[in-house]
């Protein structure tokens, strides 16, 4: 009799915490509980005033500071994509006035979902602003919903890789190593009076078989976490012309690949370029220690020769010479967007683009990038090759408000111009 009990009260308890785990569909009841009055809230101008609308258990991000989430977490008992369908939704209209923040609003409350671990538990994470637009500048709030809440179980996502184990003895630690600024990719050649009269390094000092060049390439460190980096420098097969002999003589050379600070990509038919927002140079080391040194290798001849007289090229014109933030009285300036001329006094500002051998018969793509800063939506106009494009709208701003946006980026992009 004793057993059968214990034995009752373990299949009630595992039947317990299965139902405490979401894996069927499932509902919740939702009820918002509005304040009254939002909290308002002026800015140190004393001009503008800011509402801020609550309900019990309301809370809030620092993109929109002035719209409540609801949010909701459930646990789960395997990792799952979560859809959420808002039923039975009762709203009312309410006296909230236009913010910036409104422009996230939709005439549907959009639902954000995510899963998140904690220790070796998945939770489903529900958040949405329960406020619709209904009119240009009419708003609802949402009073009560049901929430139907479907997990589907799906593969958890694999963790990613940080490069393999930690390097504990840096490139760096031994040898004699130069730093070597970078400005643009290429292939850089040093020569032996180089490094005789600039790097002072005496010849029949060293073996040049020892010669290491070390660099992680160009271009910014990722931003993700999850992103691939390596954890110490790494050495790159380079050409040491004349170390065969194991002396470095007047008419020897190291040539080496190099990356300057920006890149170019090429991803949806076009090319890409990102610049390097922290530094106009890359950095690589040249390193003369005690081990062999990694050389560039003879590759086979592919097969099937393509051969072709005409390729893609590309030239862009950015420069840094105006932070946005820095021409407000108010403000300093901030930030990593900065624009090249100013447009104000000078309306207009003429550009070359040379390339030699260009192929007239094939069109030209142009991408064009303007901030515009107006109390009215501005257009810019762009002449190439005596045809005018006429950018899209940009929008206008509140001059004087210093919580609106302060300049909005338009952008002309033409594919098919001829070049001549
Ligand atoms: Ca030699």
């Amino acid at each position: 009799m004793q057993r059968m009990k214990y034995l009752f009260t373990l299949l009630v308890l595992i039947g317990t915490i299965s139902f405490g785990f979401a894996t069927l569909p499932t509902t919740f009841p939702v009820q918002l509980e509005w304040k009254s009055d939002p909290i308002r809230e002026t800015d140190e101008s004393g001009l503008y005033t800011t509402e801020i609308w609550r309900f019990t258990g309301a809370i809030y991000d620092e993109h929109h500071p002035s719209l409540p989430y609801f949010f909701h977490r459930i646990p789960l008992d395997r990792y799952s994509k979560l859809s959420v369908s808002i039923t039975q939704a009762v709203y009312e209209p309410f006296s909230k006035n236009s913010a910036p923040d409104d422009a996230v609003l939709e005439e549907n409350i959009r639902i954000n979902t995510s899963i998140t671990r904690d220790r070796d538990q998945y939770f489903g994470k529900i958040q949405f602003i329960p406020i619709r637009k209904t009119g240009p500048n009419t708003f609802e709030r949402l009073v009560s919903c049901i929430l139907e809440i479907n997990p589907v179980p799906a593969a958890p996502p694999v963790p990613a890789t940080r490069g393999g184990d930690p390097t504990y003895t840096s490139k760096l630690s031994d040898g004699a190593i130069y730093k070597i600024a970078i400005p643009k990719t290429g292939v850089y050649k040093i020569d032996y009076n180089f490094l005789v009269n600039e790097l002072q390094l005496t010849p029949g000092s060293f073996d040049p078989r020892h010669i290491q060049v070390l660099g992680n390439g160009g271009g910014l460190l990722p931003e993700p976490v999850s992103d691939l980096r390596y954890d110490d420098l790494v050495e790159n097969a380079i050409v040491v012309a004349g170390e065969e002999d194991g002396s470095f003589d007047p008419q020897d050379y190291i040539l080496f690949y190099a990356q300057g600070p920006h890149t170019w990509s090429y991803n949806n038919d076009a090319f890409q370029f990102q610049m390097n927002v922290y530094d106009l140079r890359n950095y690589y080391f040249l390193k003369i220690g005690t081990d062999t040194g990694k050389r560039v290798a003879s590759q086979a001849s592919v097969s099937g020769a393509y051969t072709t007289t005409t390729f893609d090229d590309y030239l862009r014109k950015e420069e840094e010479k105006v932070n946005l933030l820095d021409k407000y009285d108010l403000t300093q300036g901030s930030g990593r967007q900065w624009m090249g001329d100013y447009f104000k006094n000078q309306r207009s500002f003429s550009y070359d683009f040379n390339l030699s051998n260009l192929d007239n018969t094939e069109p030209v793509q142009m991408r064009v990038r303007f901030a515009g800063r107006a109390d009215a939506p501005t257009t810019f106009r762009v002449k190439a090759a005596g045809q005018t494009f006429t950018s899209p709208s940009i929008s206008g701003t509140v001059l004087t408000n210093p919580n609106a946006t302060f300049a909005s980026i338009g952008e002309l992009n033409i594919w098919t111009f001829g070049a001549n």
